[in-house]
């Protein structure tokens, strides 16, 4: 039989690993092949851990860590990378001079600093890091309501908070920010895209009385693998809110806990 040459967008996330397998790495890989890319990697660090709690955190050396990245672009052609766990100081300025040299692929920051469960995912003294060298290289920076309080240092309790909160960033920063409000627990969750002064509102039902694990994690995935399609970034994003939002719609039992569905069906 005659092979069907098809071209498949490559995908590239730069994140910790969490071996119960609803966040990190590990949604990453299963989101950017639901949505038809080929997904690459390079981890930044091994957590051990499960929704419930975060156990331990072994940091990958920063050589090995530059060295999965050279080798990923090395041989593939990376159409859109994704930031998640990035964890210390020495990390961030290691992926930072990389990902610098790359600014001509798409880049979806997702600022990870505390877990749903409150462990610490991102060294207190990394966070001026990724506000100086990672923020500024993004296509797109997708901060749940504590990380854009704390980006913007300020509390952040309602939707117009929010809404501010993401012209704030996208203004200090130059690049767009998605300020997600899901937190707010609302009967809509509503996400504000700022670009500059101009504002776009994502707007799905909440699915009421869940606690999901890794949808920051999936969702910025999402958006990673749309954008590596070639969708402009707005429909890209309107797109990977219809998928984040059938993947809690659609959630199961797995063992304790409730996981996400990331196959998308
Ligand atoms: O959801 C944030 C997150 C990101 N990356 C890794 C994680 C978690 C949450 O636990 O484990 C590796």
């Amino acid at each position: 039989m005659k092979k069907i040459a098809r071209k498949i967008p490559v995908t590239l996330t730069i994140a910790g690993s969490d071996n119960s397998g609803g966040a990190g790495i590990q949604t990453d890989l299963k989101t950017f092949g639901n949505l038809g890319t080929y997904g690459t990697t390079a981890i930044t660090c091994i957590v051990a851990e499960h929704p419930g709690r975060v156990k331990s955190i072994h940091p990958i050396p920063v050589k090995n860590v530059e060295d999965q990245l050279e080798l990923v672009h090395e041989a593939f052609p990376v159409a859109a990378m994704k930031t998640g766990m990035l964890f210390s100081t020495e990390i961030i300025h290691s992926v930072a001079h990389i990902l610098k040299s790359k600014s001509r692929r798409k880049l979806v920051v997702d600022p990870v600093m505390v877990a749903t469960s409150g462990a610490l995912l991102l060294e207190k003294s990394a966070v001026l890091a990724l506000r100086e060298r990672i923020l500024p290289l993004a296509t797109v920076v997708t901060p749940n309501l504590d990380e854009a309080g704390i980006l913007v240092g300020r509390k952040l309790t309602t939707l117009d908070d929010a809404r501010q909160a993401a012209v704030d960033c996208s203004l200090e920063w130059g690049v767009p920010f998605l300020v997600k409000g899901g937190h707010l627990k609302l009967s809509d969750s509503v996400d504000f895209l700022a670009v500059g002064k101009r504002v776009t509102t994502f707007r799905a039902k909440t699915v009421p009385n869940v606690k999901l694990h890794g949808t920051g994690c999936t969702y910025s995935a999402a958006i990673c693998a749309y954008l590596a399609h070639g969708f402009p970034l707005e429909e890209a994003l309107r797109k990977a809110k219809a998928f984040i939002t059938k993947a809690i719609q659609t959630h199961f039992r797995v063992g304790r806990y409730d996981a996400l569905n990331q196959i998308g069906r």
